[in-house]
């Protein structure tokens, strides 16, 4: 095998954010821009010589050519076998089952998640590790720095390998491995859930379901799962080919980026039960006939539930939230009496508390929900929960949250974003917002009086690594939270979040909408912020 050593100068954008490298498919483009990533990876790790790593991704634009760059990379580097999705497709919480189950090194995962897809969307690169998850601070921090300062990348000079075909070739000295994931993936979730009485369900004949995959990577094993072994009707998945471009959409499933689903839900004829996944497959959208249920109350639905679910027949160690989510799930934890962790947004702070068996469900308000069944959040599995859910109590998913809310109280929660505003505003407001959290503290606004003000930082429960500026928190008297963070996954300026909360214990007026229930603090949020001010917007671009 002739290792070829390639000259190059280093980047310097190449920070990973919330979940891996985001950029523009041009940027990757550029000459050695993907290489040198890839190099500061393989740089960052130890030990990894002749053992194996997990490849794949969304199959979005760029994905097979990324691909290819990688194996030969990886057999440079000293790899002994790469697996790959066949197609060079493996959704994320797939790719993390894979690493898992194989025992691999770790793995490289090609997904901009829920961003566009196309020659002039986006493309993005992360890695995880050999527990399956993605990789902790320390490492991408590491990587970062390595990026910075790299001179040179080793490669292979060699034709591109056959990524379509199930079976073994080698590259180099190399075995590549092509697999089919969705395998794998069914096993474990028959190991998981009672497919028996979804079965049951599906075909009583009174019971129908949407999925809408997005033309993303879950179609595939949406079809194999849902409609081949639990015997949905055809049809009930809906846009299940993965497409370059998600048919020029965005696969993100919320209620703007859903809309036929979210249509066909409240429309003639509905279904009982649509979900929607995203872009890598470890997002999800839970809906019911004419009624959505938002992923913060999902988790604590699920978590409330769990026991119905025959992988989880045996309790809870713990639950973990990000910060923004709601605190709905901190109610559930309570009543089992278990604990409940808050941690920053982004899955890997969740990875030290799985692996140390301090939780065994996690989630967050960005449509995220996962279990330690893996190191991923997992679109399709959280599907598969309220499924099973909805098999064992066959209640309507809307009665199942009525009742929710009656037992545990209400958390009425909303995030709005402020998509693609000037980094220099955004930056500004956070400023202005961290130099006056103590003047903030014991103000009363509208009725509303500021218990707490901080600037969140996260100490972690296994390591003690301190992960600080999180997003700011202004907490009231009344429970009720209005969280301010900037997104680390966009490529286009910045994007602002504004979560807010109120819980609620009346058992009236369930039906009445967040945004109605929110308004005065929806109000505050942004005086508070002076959000016109700094970002030039008067109103948010999306709200969940
Ligand atoms: C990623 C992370 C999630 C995180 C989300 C936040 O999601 O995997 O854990 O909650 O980013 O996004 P933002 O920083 O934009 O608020 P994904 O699905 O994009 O990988």
């Amino acid at each position: 095998m002739k290792i070829k050593t390639v000259s190059t100068t280093p980047f310097d954008d190449q920070r990973p954010g919330t979940s891996g490298l985001r950029k523009k498919v041009k940027v990757f483009q550029q000459p050695h821009y993907l290489e040198n990533f890839v190099q500061s990876i393989f740089s960052a790790l130890e030990g990894f010589q002749g053992k194996t790593l997990v490849v794949g991704g969304d199959g979005r634009y760029y994905n097979r050519e990324a691909l290819q760059i990688i194996l030969k990379m990886a057999a440079a580097n000293g790899f002994g076998k790469v697996m790959v999705g066949c197609d060079a497709l493996l959704s994320t919480p797939a790719a993390s089952c894979v690493i898992r189950k194989y025992d691999a090194f770790g793995g490289i995962i090609l997904s901009a998640s829920h961003n566009p897809g196309g020659p002039d969307a986006d493309f993005g690169i992360k890695y995880n590790a050999g527990n399956g998850g993605p990789a902790p601070e320390k490492i991408t921090e590491a990587i970062y720095n390595l990026s910075l300062e790299i001179n040179e990348y080793h490669t292979i000079e060699t034709a591109d390998i056959d990524i379509d075909n199930i079976g073994e070739q080698m590259l180099g000295d190399m075995c590549v491995e092509l697999i089919n994931p969705i395998t794998d993936y069914a096993d474990m979730m028959e190991s998981i859930f009672d497919f028996d009485a979804m079965r049951t369900l599906l075909s009583s004949g009174t019971f129908s379901m949407r999925f809408d995959a997005m033309n993303a990577v879950t179609g595939p094993y949406a079809e194999e799962i849902l409609e081949q072994q639990l015997g949905a009707a055809e049809g009930t998945v809906l846009r299940g080919d993965p497409l370059e471009d998600f048919g020029g959409a965005h696969p993100d499933p919320n209620l703007k980026h859903a809309r036929e689903l979210v249509a066909m839900m409240y429309g003639d004829n509905a279904a009982n039960f649509g979900a929607a996944s995203d872009g890598d497959g470890d997002r999800n959208m839970i809906l019911g006939y004419d009624f959505y249920v938002s992923p913060s109350d999902s988790l604590a639905i699920i978590a409330a539930n769990a026991t119905l679910v025959p992988g989880y027949a045996q309790g809870l160690a713990g639950i973990a939230r990000s910060m923004p989510t709601s605190q709905a799930v901190d109610r559930v934890a309570d009543k089992l009496g278990i604990d409940c962790y808050e941690t920053p947004t982004g899955w890997k702070f969740f990875g030290n508390l799985l692996d140390a068996g301090k939780i065994t469900l996690c989630g967050e308000e960005s449509f995220g929900t996962g279990s330690d069944h893996v190191r991923e959040k997992d679109g399709l599995w959280a599907v598969l929960f309220w499924l099973n859910i909805l098999a064992v109590r066959k209640q309507s998913v809307a009665d199942i949250v009525y009742d929710h809310w009656r037992t545990f109280g209400r958390d009425v929660y909303t995030r709005h974003d402020y998509e693609g505003v000037p980094a220099e505003g955004a930056n500004a407001l956070m400023e202005q917002l961290r130099a006056n959290t103590d003047e903030l503290k014991g103000q009363s606004l509208d009725g509303y009086t500021i218990e707490h003000c901080d600037d969140f930082s996260y100490t972690d429960a296994v390591d003690n690594s301190l992960s600080s500026k999180q997003g700011i928190r202004i907490l009231f008297t009344s429970g009720a939270r209005i969280i301010y963070r900037l997104s680390g996954t966009g490529t286009d300026g910045a994007t602002l979040r504004v979560y807010i909360e109120q819980p609620i214990d009346t058992l009236e007026n369930l039906d009445r909408e967040p945004q109605q229930l929110l308004a005065k603090l929806i109000r505050l949020s942004s005086t508070i912020a002076e959000i016109e001010k700094h970002t030039g917007r008067k109103a948010p671009d999306v709200i969940t």
